[in-house]
């Protein structure tokens, strides 16, 4: 989960993340862990903590300002386009996330299910097809470019609503 980032001062996914933490789902430790909102720095952060977890599953999350819904992402672009800087002041515009690599990654999380669960739930969900350009896109093409080696690993992009006390950002 990411930390707050764009002058917030809380960021849902890490919410959600630190809430987790420690856990047990149906007998699985759950760990959550922060990303850094910059360029530079989150998917080497994710990368150490990838080799140092070794998790069977990966849920990364992130705050979709703009949204309503729960957005399960379905693919990672290799682009980064920054409407605003990221926390370190950042702010590549049309550039690739990796040279030379695949123009895109897919999710490997089962998301139309996951959309029907949440709504069996009351909850909002929706199958999103971008990721936007910006860090949330970039962690999801580093996680998947990971992990491109060990299929067996579920993981995928969720981009959560802003929290009610935060209103619709933009
Ligand atoms: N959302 C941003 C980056 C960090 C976050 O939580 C995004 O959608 O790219």
């Amino acid at each position: 989960g990411f930390e707050p980032f764009g002058g917030e001062c809380i960021n849902p996914a890490w919410e959600v993340a630190r809430t987790l933490n420690g856990s047990c789902i149906d007998g699985v430790p759950i760990i959550g862990e922060q990303l850094p909102c910059t360029f530079d720095g989150a998917v080497p952060t994710l990368q150490k903590l990838l080799r140092r977890h070794k998790p069977c599953l990966v849920l990364a999350l992130g705050l979709a300002g703009n949204r309503s819904a729960i957005s399960l992402e379905r693919v990672a672009i290799n682009w980064m386009d920054a409407r605003i800087p990221d926390n370190a002041g950042a702010q590549p515009t049309d550039l690739p996330v990796k040279d030379g690599g695949p123009a895109a990654y897919f999710t490997r999380l089962p998301i139309k299910s996951l959309a029907r669960l949440l709504h069996v739930q009351g909850l909002p969900a929706e199958v999103s097809a971008s990721a936007g350009s910006f860090v949330c896109n970039q962690v999801f093409y580093g996680l998947m470019a990971a992990l491109r080696r060990r299929p067996a690993v579920l993981a995928g992009f969720i981009h959560l609503p802003p929290l009610p006390e935060q209103g619709m950002l933009h």
